[in-house]
């Protein structure tokens, strides 16, 4: 990079992260001079932020930004965020390492139910030795919402096993073997081909509470949602619901609303409900700061990168 770049960078993220991050941008990025954000003595140099989460104080504190780089791929908790100038530019992760932790999450529990580990693990303590019947691979119906950096690429990766996919997305898409349904239309006839509905959709005005009693009543009797998109897209009393019904037959969620969801709450102990704490993909230093270091320079020499987040879209 040019050594005649020699920003001052702010860093604001959680304090268990923000070593890992900073060892990473003076690695890779050491004329980008990033530093912690409370630990700048000329504030109003500073144009540019990487972020996680980033609070009122910061963009206080910071009046000549420009550029938030936030570090991870959701930008829901930034653009939610009434402090964020509204002149600020926001880019965000796309893919950052994050797309092949999402295919082996969603495969490791899309092969639990498809086939039939939670069948097996009722029948254990129960002595019972009894063999689930065969289905093929093409009878499994999954569903992604949001056919974006992740869910495409989860929706190729899905074919391996020869599952039917399907996914929804505002605009159509063009994927080998996988079905594109689009726009607000075409979600019923999706819900209902789906046995899986795999949720990696961006948190949205659009799409808050999407995973509710009406659209999860729309999947076929026996079906599984599985959302590591936001906890709100997820209306958990209406899951609850759907499962003591037996209208779903399990749940995989990796987000909640609130985070840590609290220990009094319904899904924790549900016998139909497997948790992960937003676990299911984390955001790679290496290739994140390599996207970020080179968006930085694009932007410095007047390039248009992507990443860039369109605010009147929310993503
Ligand atoms: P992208 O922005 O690349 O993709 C978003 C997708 O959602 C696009 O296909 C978009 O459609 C679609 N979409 C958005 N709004 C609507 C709507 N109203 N109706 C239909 N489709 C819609 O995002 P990523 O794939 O990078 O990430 C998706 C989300 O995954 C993140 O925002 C974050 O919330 C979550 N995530 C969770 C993680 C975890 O650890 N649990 C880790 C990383 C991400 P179109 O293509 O037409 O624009
Ligand atoms: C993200 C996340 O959005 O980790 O990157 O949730």
């Amino acid at each position: 990079m040019d050594n005649k770049l020699m920003t001052r960078c702010a860093l604001f993220t959680s304090d268990e992260s923000f070593e890992p991050w900073l060892r990473e941008f003076n690695r890779q990025f050491p004329q980008l001079n990033v530093a912690h954000w409370q630990h700048i003595e000329n504030p109003e140099q500073v144009k540019y932020a990487m972020v996680w989460s980033p609070s009122k104080a910061l963009f206080e504190r910071f009046p000549n930004l420009t550029t938030v780089f936030n570090l991870g791929a959701g930008v829901d908790a930034i653009l939610s965020n009434p402090a964020v100038p509204s002149h600020i530019d926001i880019y965000r992760i796309e893919d950052g390492g994050m797309s092949a932790q999402m295919n082996q999450y969603f495969s490791y529990f899309l092969l639990h139910f498809f086939r039939d580990m939670d069948l097996y693990q009722q029948q254990q303590p129960l002595k019972q030795w009894k063999v689930q019947p065969f289905r093929p691979a093409s009878s499994f119906r999954v569903g992604i919402l949001g056919m974006g950096q992740l869910g495409a690429k989860l929706a190729s990766h899905l074919q391996s096993y020869g599952f039917d996919v399907a996914g929804w997305s505002r605009s159509k898409k063009q994927l080998p073997g996988v079905t594109s349904y689009a726009g607000a239309n075409e979600l019923e006839p999706f819900l209902s081909r789906t046995d899986a509905l795999c949720c990696l959709l961006p948190l949205t005005p659009d799409t808050l509470g999407i995973l509710n009693r009406k659209n999860m009543g729309q999947l076929p009797k026996g079906a599984v949602v599985l959302n590591a998109g936001r906890g709100e897209h997820l209306v958990a009393d209406d899951l609850l619901a759907l499962l003591d019904e037996n209208h779903l037959r399990g749940a995989v969620l990796d987000v909640f609303k609130p985070e840590p969801l609290p220990a009094d709450h319904g899904l924790w102990l549900h016998p139909k409900v497997m948790m992960t704490p937003h676990s299911s993909a984390q955001s790679e230093h290496v290739p994140c700061v390599e996207r970020i270091g080179n968006t930085l320079q694009a932007i410095e020499n007047n390039q248009a990168p992507s990443g860039l987040v369109d605010r009147s879209r929310g993503y």
